[in-house]
């Protein structure tokens, strides 16, 4: 049975939820089911966590008897499993991030597999793609040749997800995330990480090293279309969904010199130089936008803001807290 969203037995367990889309995604889903169903897990000690962020444990996702303690103990029908190494710092340790990423998402599949679960959401990215993806935009059915492990890991991923749904009917849901920006926490150890940190450091010092050539465009997503992307997706009809692996999601596509530009315009003195470093070829690896026509049409996908509406409200959240 479909428990809709308003109904009171949906119990939500989100992972990662400390990290840069899980700070935002936990206070959406707590908007919509009300904050004691939906729980809250990362790494961070429980004792540190402030009241109004609870009900919040302290997990390691490789723990999966820890895992399945908490979905019986509450009675959980829905888990957003979101912690991961991203594509930059999975490079530094290649075997690490695919036991994490790998042995983390078979935790959650089992224990959803085995409690019987609505629903589960896993996001991939656009690190499944690699350079034998058209450059300019990539299509839902690309080959996927992904050059990180962290790619690999998502390409991997979303096979297993695809395993789950075939052999044990699992509900289980997946969106190729692009670069995400916001405000709220900071990314951490992606490639796309500058489109954030570019704004601290244009706020704090009025100049930003990048480390990617000026011309290096990627796909992008401001923070709350990715929410509002992972909820729609989270409420389309099932028999709506007809992609056996995850949905490409556009909204942005610009390089580190458009965005200076789009940033000039709140700090017309901001400079920017470049020195690009290894994160560079990772980047070279991936396409520039992703054609998200399959999206928009089984679940209505509509991206909201533009570069410079992105800008804008990044603006406006952290000028005053550098003020
Ligand atoms: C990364 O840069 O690794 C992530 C991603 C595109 O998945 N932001």
């Amino acid at each position: 049975m479909e428990h809709h969203k308003n109904q009171p037995s949906t119990v939500i367990l989100v992972t990662g939820a400390r990290g840069q889309i899980g700070t935002e995604l936990v206070a959406a889903l707590r908007k919509v089911y009300g904050r004691k169903q939906v729980i809250a897990t990362d790494l961070h000690d429980a004792a540190a966590i402030p009241d109004q962020q609870r009900p919040y444990h302290q997990l390691n996702v490789l723990d999966k008897d820890d895992l399945e303690s908490l979905v019986v103990t509450y009675g959980v029908t829905q888990i957003y499993h979101l912690a991961a190494t991203l594509s930059a710092k999975g490079e530094e340790a290649p075997l690490k991030a695919w036991h994490l990423n790998m042995q983390s998402l078979l935790n959650i599949l089992e224990v959803a597999k085995d409690h019987k679960l609505d629903k589960v959401f896993w996001p991939s990215s656009i690190a499944v793609f690699g350079p034998s993806t058209a450059r300019k935009i990539s299509p839902q059915d690309a080959l996927l040749d992904p050059q990180t492990v962290y790619g690999i890991s998502k390409e991997a991923g979303e096979q297993w997800c695809a395993y789950y749904r075939e052999h044990y009917g699992l509900d289980v849901r997946s969106l190729r995330y692009p670069g995400l920006i916001s405000y709220s926490a900071p990314a951490g150890g992606g490639t796309t990480d500058y489109a954030v940190a570019i704004f601290h450091e244009a706020l704090q010092n009025g100049s930003y090293e990048c480390y990617l050539n000026p011309d290096t465009a990627l796909p992008m997503m401001y923070m709350d279309d990715a929410v509002r992307a992972t909820l729609e997706l989270m409420n389309a009809p099932k028999e709506a969904l007809k992609e056996r692996g995850a949905y490409n999601i556009g909204a942005l596509s610009f390089t580190p010199a458009e965005l200076a530009i789009a940033l000039k315009m709140h700090i017309p003195d901001f400079t920017i130089s470049y020195n690009a470093d290894k994160r560079q070829s990772i980047a070279n690896s991936w396409p520039a936008g992703v054609d998200d026509a399959v999206a928009r049409h089984d679940w209505n996908w509509q991206p909201e803001y533009d570069l410079t509406a992105m800008t804008k409200d990044m603006f406006d959240h952290l000028e005053p807290v550098y003020k």
